[in-house]
């Protein structure tokens, strides 16, 4: 992309009205416009990255087992009649009513949506296990809408929810989901931790949220500091092995981590004192089991291998997608602006030509764009008619992890520079090298 054709529309000012870093940032970097309050429009930036989140959590949920669908975000108010759900769900539902009279609402959730497809089209135990998810924008009134994408009222979630025959099959679709989102969030550069949590108006007993850590978040957590030592890394996890995935959730599980809600303090106490932590953290997701809190009201029964038809055993499994922009922004800055994690940064390489209109130099960097773009880079070229230090400053604000930066004077010795975002050194080399060792690096991702 060339920034001259591209629509990046940078605020020079710091919006008044952004309280946190992240949403400051989104805005400031032309990523997001606010179209009311809790609702935003995703502009060219923004939308390229929510893009690039939503792959990875495409390709690991594939990778899990689990099968993709879509569902409407507007859903007749009957099913959740049916479940019990309507009247309980409060102010956060947005409701509605059609032309006929008929009352509708914007899904916050899905469970009696995906229940009601099941029930219609399985009914042996021959078919399962079976997870079906979607990503597809929800809707929540929330009372306090706050920190942009963080806590909107219209916003990007992946929801799944498992079927199987017997309890122990959906524990093990619980502990599928928590290691397929931990492999999730440090793909996309994050660590986050499972810790013990409340089910709030989904219901069921099993339930833990994923937070990332930050001054920011809204949540309050308490943990033993050796659980920010497990990693899922390179490991060649086999997700229809039951031990270990189990073996995962164990890890955890073994070690003190929950969320104000279900804070022990005496147990905590049980922690070695300098592994005591507390710290505020962002919730960018949870996982519930709740047996039959669902497939019982609304009828979704198999035939078990006796012919009996029993309830199936479900539980359902949420990735906060849009707010996990915020989420690695939070994570992932300095005073310049983003820093994005090489997983899912809008651009793999920024270009900077410091004289547009020297021969050499515009010529230097059209071979560097060409082959850069050749190579699968996706970068982009600020080929504008600026002075090189509001380059560099935009370059810092839209954080693209690698920068060339191509000048008369280097070409003359057949270099350029590439530059870290992150770490700020600099290395001379040619520009063959440069795009070697750029191709490298994202190959390893
Ligand atoms: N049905 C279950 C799982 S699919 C469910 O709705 N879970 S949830 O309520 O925990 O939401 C899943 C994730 O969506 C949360 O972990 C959080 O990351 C994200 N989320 C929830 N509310 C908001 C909001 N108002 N703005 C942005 N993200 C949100």
């Amino acid at each position: 992309m060339r920034m001259s054709r591209y629509f990046l529309p940078i605020l020079k000012e710091n919006p008044a009205d952004a309280q946190i870093v992240s949403h400051r940032l989104m805005l400031r970097a032309g990523m997001i416009k606010q179209v009311a309050s809790g609702i935003y429009s995703w502009l060219p930036m923004g939308f390229k990255v929510l893009r690039k989140l939503e792959n990875i959590v495409h390709e690991e949920q594939a990778r899990a087992g689990h099968i993709a669908i879509l569902m409407p975000t507007l859903q007749s108010a009957d099913l959740w009649r049916e479940s019990g759900r309507y009247d309980g769900y409060g102010e956060e539902m947005l409701r509605m009513k059609d032309r006929h009279g008929r009352d509708m609402l914007f899904s916050p959730t899905a469970e009696e949506m995906v229940t009601d497809i099941f029930r219609s089209h399985v009914s042996s135990y021959k078919d399962l296990p079976l997870t079906l998810y979607q990503i597809q924008w929800k809707f929540r009134d929330e009372i306090r809408p706050r920190f942009g994408v963080m806590r909107g009222r219209e916003f990007y979630m992946k929801d799944g929810y498992n079927f199987d025959l017997t309890k122990e099959d959906a524990l093990h679709a619980y502990n599928r989901h928590l290691v397929s989102y931990l492999r999730t969030y440090e793909r996309m550069g994050l660590q986050a931790i499972p810790m013990r949590a409340d089910s709030g108006p989904i219901g069921g007993d099993y339930t833990h949220e994923f937070l990332v850590l930050a001054d920011t978040g809204e949540s309050e957590v308490f943990y033993d500091a050796a659980v920010t030592d497990i990693r899922m890394g390179e490991r060649d996890i086999d997700f229809s092995d039951k031990a270990q995935c189990q073996g995962v959730l164990e890890e955890f599980t073994s070690l003190y981590a929950r969320t104000d809600e279900t804070h022990d303090e005496a147990l905590f106490a049980e922690v070695p004192k300098d592994r005591q932590r507390s710290a505020r953290g962002i919730e960018v997701g949870q996982i519930f089991y709740f047996g039959t809190t669902y497939s019982d009201p609304l009828g979704a029964k198999v035939m078990d291998e006796t012919g009996k038809p029993v309830p199936v055993h479900m539980g359902s499994h949420g990735i906060g997608v849009s707010r996990l922009l915020g989420a690695i922004i939070e994570a992932s800055h300095d005073d310049n602006g983003i820093i994005w994690p090489e997983g899912v940064t809008p651009f793999g390489v920024g270009i900077v030509n410091l004289k547009q209109g020297d021969e050499e130099a515009d010529t230097a960097c059209e071979a560097l764009y060409k082959s850069a773009t050749a190579l699968g880079l996706d970068p982009i070229y600020d080929d504008r008619n600026e002075r090189a230090g509001g380059k560099f400053a935009t370059m810092d604000l839209i954080g693209i992890p690698w920068r060339i930066t191509v000048g008369p004077r280097g070409l003359k010795n057949g270099v350029v520079e590439l530059t870290s975002r992150k770490t700020g050194v600099s290395e001379e080399m040619t520009p063959e090298l440069a795009l070697e060792a750029l191709a490298k690096t994202y190959a390893s991702l």
